[in-house]
């Protein structure tokens, strides 16, 4: 059969799809591939929205959010995990391991030691420092792109034309202490449908989880929408909101369809799709509401 491979991620994340691809390539799974793939964001401490080096909550812990979803419609997920670096593989052994989608904050942990994963300090000195001097004013406030080329969400189809998503995070930085966002959470950060497609969000959860935007994007695309213009609509959904503030705060979807075709799209300018189809890596520019 004629499936081509494909491999896309938020943001600038080009060590990440080619690690995804180059799964593929070897015979892995769409699974295997995002999961791969989303490792080298958690591993890379200059990374300050993700895994080891993530910027902490108001409290000074770094707090992880990641979750799983197979061409099977399984899913895993991890919220509130603390001290493990490889949060999205922990989400994967949810789905796999446990009867269970959703694991939080010390049942998480445990469960992750239970399967051999080795606890570490994800507060680099980089993000220490930088939640010191945030704490001189403490304004919480998020800041739009914040979150560039970090967090990471990818979607991929394998050579079986499988598709399979991941979505990993430190969540928003200076959080409250137990802010959960949109990235665990299926449906909203994150939606796989192997008969449709595909897609993943970034950018303030909070927003994202009020139009359980992943999944609105899918039913979109059921409906007949390009991923274009699923993800196009979905933003819309988010920004034509009577008392929608939008103009403060960033969100951003990718999308992509059983047939390969892929799409994106942000309420603000500075969106980036990493993208890995024909041998081909590369960042791409997302157009934008806010003109
Ligand atoms: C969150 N959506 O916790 C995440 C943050 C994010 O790119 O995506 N940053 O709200």
């Amino acid at each position: 059969s004629a499936y081509i491979p494909v491999v896309i991620a938020t943001w600038n994340v080009k060590q990440s799809t080619s690690k995804a691809w180059e799964t593929i390539q070897n015979g892995g799974s769409a699974l295997d591939a995002v999961e791969q793939g989303c490792r080298v964001e958690e591993a890379d401490e200059k990374g300050q929205s993700v895994g080891k080096g993530g910027l902490p909550d108001r409290e000074g812990h770094v707090t992880l959010d990641a979750c799983v979803m197979n061409q099977h419609g399984d899913c895993g997920a991890v919220v509130y995990l603390k001290d493990i670096t490889h949060a999205v593989s922990v989400a994967r052994k949810v789905m796999e391991e446990t009867p269970h989608v959703m694991l939080a904050g010390d049942g998480a942990k445990q469960f992750a030691l239970s399967q051999g994963f080795q606890p570490e300090n994800l507060l680099t000195e980089a993000s220490k420092t930088a939640w010191e001097k945030w704490k001189i004013e403490a304004k919480y406030k998020p800041i739009i792109n914040i979150e560039n080329h970090d967090t990471i969400g990818m979607l991929a189809i394998d050579s079986k034309g499988d598709i399979s998503g991941a979505c990993t995070t430190s969540g928003l930085a200076y959080k409250m202490a137990g802010r959960v966002g949109d990235s665990p959470i299926i449906g909203s950060g994150l939606y796989v449908d192997n008969e449709i497609g595909a897609c993943v969000a970034t950018g303030l959860g909070e927003e994202v989880v009020k139009t359980v935007g992943s999944f609105l994007v899918v039913e979109l695309m059921r409906q007949g929408k390009t991923p274009q213009q699923a993800c196009e609509e979905a933003i819309g959904r988010i920004v034509n909101k009577p008392n929608s503030n939008y103009k403060d705060f960033q969100v951003g979807y990718i999308a992509l369809n059983k047939k390969g075709e892929t799409g994106y799209f942000a309420i603000h300018e500075g969106f980036t799709m990493t993208k890995y189809q024909d041998g081909v890596n590369e960042q791409l520019q997302s157009d934008f509401f806010n003109k």
